[in-house]
This record gives C-alpha cells, structure tokens and sequence, in this order.
C-alpha cells in the first residue's frame, strides 16, 4: 500500500493511494453510476438553500437532503425513485484494504465539484453506526481540505487532496468536523470536465 500520513489521531492521509490506471477505472465506473444515478442538487434542511456540490450515490443506502425532511439516508434516488446502483467492486476492494475488520459499506456518497464549489465544516454524523470509519477516495482537481477535532470552532489544519489519494476518518476522528475551502481548477486532467469528484463510503445501520 502507499505510505500513510497520520494528519491527526484518526486522521489518515494516503497519497497517491491509486495509481492512474487504477483512477481511470475508477472514473469510468463513477461514470456508468452516474447515467443510471444522476446527479442532484441536495438541499439544506428548512431553509432550502441549495449545496453547490452536486451529488449522487451507490449502495443499499444514499445520503440525500432536501429542505422538507433534512439530512438522511434513503435506498432510492430522490428524483427518479430508482434504487442506487451497487458499489463498484474496486471500491469494495478500497474500503477492504482501509477500514480492516469493518462490516462491509452501506453507502458511497458520490460528491460533485466544479471550480467554484465548496463544502462547509460539518460532521459525518448521520449513521446509526459510527463505530466504522469513513473512507474517502478523490479523483480529479486536487481540492484544499480542512480537518478539526470533533467540536465547533477549536482548530484545524488543512492540506491537498489529489487525484488517487485516500483519506480515512476513524476512532478517535470519526467525528471530526471536515469540509473543503476551494478546489485547484486545472490541477488534474484525470476528467474530461474538469472538477473533482469525491468518493465517500460509509457503514450506516448496525452490523448485525
Ligand atoms: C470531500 N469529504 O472530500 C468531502 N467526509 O469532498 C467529506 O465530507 C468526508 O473526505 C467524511 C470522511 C472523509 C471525507
Ligand atoms: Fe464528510
């Protein structure tokens, strides 16, 4: 495996955790997710506001949010009622080799970013099992991300993520506050588009 930064108890960085051959793959899998899944506009609780990251999902389960019933997981598409494709097998495969020991994921929340989105601190607190980690892979733009401690307002430290890097929250960091500040248009040309797209797999419901 590639080398590991420990950013913060928790906190693992791993750059260069796919090669680009192994990016390629990855993108084109995300790509067939995305023609049965398509991307959409996630909405904050109440006030409606709208996320400038676009989103999708593949799993049993996907994380959805519109301003009528707020944050949640669901096992079908929010506009089309379909069910979320499955988890591409390299993805599996990923969440095998980060997150040792873990029951296998319910959910990988696929993130959108063009040149001009960003993603607020927030928690990753919206799983009945938080016992698991999160493990997030990154293909694209390099974004800056931007890690805490599990608190509002104490501080934080924040670092690039490429295109091909891994990044796990686990134990100690499960529920570190996180987001992403700016994304580095340009920096990859990983997608025909441009942009980032960010890969999250997660355990949701108790392991039996
Ligand atoms: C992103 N990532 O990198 C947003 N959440 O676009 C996340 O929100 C995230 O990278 C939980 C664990 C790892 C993450
Ligand atoms: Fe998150």
């Amino acid at each position: 495996m590639s080398s590991v930064l420990e950013i913060a108890p928790g906190v693992r960085h791993y750059p260069g955790f796919l090669d680009r051959a192994a990016q390629a793959a990855l993108r084109d899998d995300i790509l067939a997710a995305l023609a049965a899944a398509p991307p959409f506009v996630p909405r904050m609780p109440r006030t409606g506001k709208p996320f400038s990251v676009r989103m999708s999902n593949c799993g049993p389960l996907g994380w959805v949010s519109d301003a009528r019933l707020g944050y949640r997981y669901q096992p079908t598409h929010p506009e089309t009622g379909a069910p979320w494709p499955p988890i591409p097998a390299r993805l599996v495969d990923a969440w095998a080799a980060l997150a040792p020991g873990a029951p296998p994921p319910e959910a990988c929340l696929i993130n959108l970013y063009d040149a001009a989105a960003r993603m607020g601190l927030h928690q990753d607190r919206d799983e009945a099992d938080v016992s698991a980690p999160i493990v997030s892979l990154s293909l694209g733009d390099a974004a800056l991300f931007r890690v805490g401690g599990a608190t509002r307002g104490g501080p934080t430290r924040a670092f690039r993520l490429a295109s091909g890097d891994a990044l796990t929250l686990a134990g100690p960091a499960r529920l570190a506050f996180h987001g992403v500040d700016r994304i580095y248009a340009g920096s990859s040309t990983l997608l025909a588009e441009g942009g980032r797209i960010n890969l999250t797999m997660r355990r949701v419901t108790k392991a039996a």
